[in-house]
């Protein structure tokens, strides 16, 4: 399933003069997840050449590299699903309350084959750099395998979590037994019976797989620095009579997710303020929201997150919990965090994670203050232990966010590289276009909703912003479109300060660009809700786009099929 665009396979396209590059298109589509497939089926429907750029061999994204024992996605599969087409929705059946990745894999293959959205992505290929040439108005693309693409628009479809965290310990090349990433997990069969596992990382990907990792190898060692909320996920297969509610009236439903703060419905929100019950009925109702599983206990009550004795109430609970599951008494002190609030980091469902404890098999490293000192030929050094190991597991997570952006080395007007203009941290207006960077978009940016939002939702919302605003430049013959720095200054400190009134910043984390080192701090995501950050793009548009500077064709240039022209402030 692979194919390399070349002239000569394109007879249509002609290179332009200068520095040709081996192909003219319209859109370069970077990425073939759910955002890249969905680019690719918009943008087609406004007659636009489109150009693919996969790393990796086939569709999937997230889902196609982390394959990770246990890996399943943490939003209802009723939800976790496109939304633009009704024969679709109506046509898969999910198995499970919450789908694996498999699952969800094979729903991406059959959504690529049935909108035959394959057609122009070139797989096994990674763009390697981007630089806008504004004599041209047009982007020049370049890949791994050589290629050099004349684009007038980018859609950088690239993910939030994708650039993986090199293993940053010393030693690793001295290691004479094997090691994997969650999120590069191989293909083939990773052989865990008889072999002794260390995993370092107890963020999701650790708290997912090490249940199922403990059940098959002889010996595992977790090496957790922070310890992490996690609530039961209570996985099962749908439950038919929920499926039947929301199937009665899926678009309904739909547009219901769409009006909300997090892109899904909470099944348990009250709400109510913590402080109006009665405590006893309290804790009868997080019990409740414990049993029914899911993410759904911290919306019971409408305080419970963002107040902080509030939130020490829920927190306190879930250490009960621990508590109650792990026997050994110093472990579970240990899996109880103690110095961030309840969801200040990225809240994490599991499958038998504390019980996982219990195991025989199972030893956890505290590795908070004496850190993990190296890799040693056989093992892991903390302080003057070697814990041995026959195969490491690294689930230490991503450059979350802005990596896989930076990684594409993009230099926008006049020589401006992105990685300089984001020297302090990302800034851009509403997580869509960067100042500097015209015709570049980002699906899912920075400064956009996005991970504290169901991704199917934010998604298919920027995809169908950016298709709506790249038609509207083809009607009235705008050739280029970017935000002017007032606004993506206003918007990046807006961003910031919505942030700063959550309890995110208590944490370090991911959100805040803490678990890379050298990475600037500063909060990732746009934290006003889904719903009105929705509404406030609508508006831009509506209103012709005020904050975005659009300006007319390079004269002669006919790909912007219109000649007319106009500027718009
Ligand atoms: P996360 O959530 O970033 O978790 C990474 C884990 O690895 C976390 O426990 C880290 O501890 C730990 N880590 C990272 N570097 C080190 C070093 N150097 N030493 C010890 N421990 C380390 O990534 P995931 O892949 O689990 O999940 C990412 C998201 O994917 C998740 O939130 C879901 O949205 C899906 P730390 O907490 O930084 O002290």
């Amino acid at each position: 399933m692979h194919h390399v665009l070349t002239p000569a396979a394109r007879p249509d396209i002609v290179a332009p003069d200068g520095e040709a590059p081996d192909l003219k298109t319209d859109v370069v589509i970077v990425g073939a997840g759910f955002a890249g497939l969905y680019a690719h089926y918009r943008l087609r429907r406004l007659g636009l050449s489109l150009t693919g750029f996969e790393a990796g061999p086939d569709v999937g994204g997230t889902w196609f590299w982390n394959r990770y024992p246990g890996a399943r996605c943490d939003v209802e599969s009723l939800d976790y699903c496109y939304s633009f087409s009704p024969e679709l929705l109506d046509e898969w059946r999910w198995s499970e309350r919450y789908a694996t990745q498999p699952e969800i894999l094979r729903y991406i293959e059959h959504v690529a084959e049935r909108f035959d959205l394959r057609r122009d992505v070139q797989f096994d290929t990674r763009v390697v750099a981007a630089r806008f040439d504004e004599a041209a108005q047009r982007w020049i693309v370049e890949t791994d395998r050589g290629d050099r693409i004349s684009a007038r628009f980018v859609i950088a479809a690239t993910g939030c979590l994708s650039e993986p965290k090199p293993p940053e310990f010393a030693g690793l090349e001295d290691f004479q037994g094997s090691w994997v990433q969650t999120s590069r997990w191989p293909r083939e069969t990773v052989e865990l019976a008889g072999k002794r596992v260390a995993v370092i990382g107890t963020g999701s990907s650790g708290i997912q797989s090490i249940p199922l990792i403990a059940q098959q190898a002889d010996r595992v060692t977790v090496f957790q620095r922070t310890p992490n909320y996690t609530l039961p996920a209570r996985n099962a297969p749908i439950d038919p009579d929920h499926e039947a509610r929301v199937r009665s009236d899926y678009a309904a439903h739909i547009a219901r997710n769409r009006l909300s703060k997090s892109g899904t419905q909470s099944r348990l929100a009250t709400g109510l303020s913590v402080y109006e019950i009665a405590e006893a009925e309290r804790n009868a109702a997080f019990e409740r929201a414990w049993d029914f599983g899911g993410a759904g206990l911290p919306s019971l009550y409408r305080d419970l997150v963002a107040e902080l004795p509030a939130n020490r109430i829920v927190s306190d609970f879930v250490a009960s919990k621990i508590r109650e599951i792990v026997g050994d008494e110093q472990t579970a002190a240990l899996l109880t965090p103690a110095d961030y609030p309840f969801a200040a980091k990225r809240l994490c469902l599991d499958t038998d994670y504390f019980a996982t404890f219990n195991r025989d098999n199972v030893e956890l490293v505290d590795v908070s203050q004496t850190r993990i000192e190296r890799i040693t030929a056989h093992g892991v050094q903390v302080g003057d232990r070697e814990h041995p190991a026959d195969l490491i597991v690294f689930a230490t997570g991503f450059d979350a966010m802005t990596g896989s952006l930076l990684a594409m080395n993009i230099t926008g007007r006049g020589g401006l590289k992105l990685k300089d203009d984001w020297r302090d941290g990302p800034t851009n207006y509403l997580g869509l276009m960067m100042a500097g960077f015209p015709n570049l978009f980002t699906v899912n940016g920075p400064g956009s909703p996005s991970v504290l939002v169901n991704m199917l939702v934010t998604i298919e919302h920027h995809i169908d912003w950016i298709t709506n605003c790249i038609g509207h430049m083809l009607d009235k013959g705008i050739a280029t479109i970017e935000p002017d720095r007032q606004a993506e200054t206003a918007w990046s400190d807006e961003v910031q300060a919505v942030g700063a009134r959550t309890i995110y910043p208590l944490a370090k984390s991911w959100y805040m660009g803490d678990n890379v080192p050298g990475k600037p701090r500063r909060f990732l995501v746009y934290a006003g809700g889904f719903d009105s950050y929705a509404a406030r793009c609508t508006e831009v548009a509506d209103d012709g786009y005020p904050g975005f500077i659009m300006s007319a064709p390079v004269p002669g240039d006919a790909s912007t099929k219109k000649q007319a022209g106009e500027t718009v402030m």
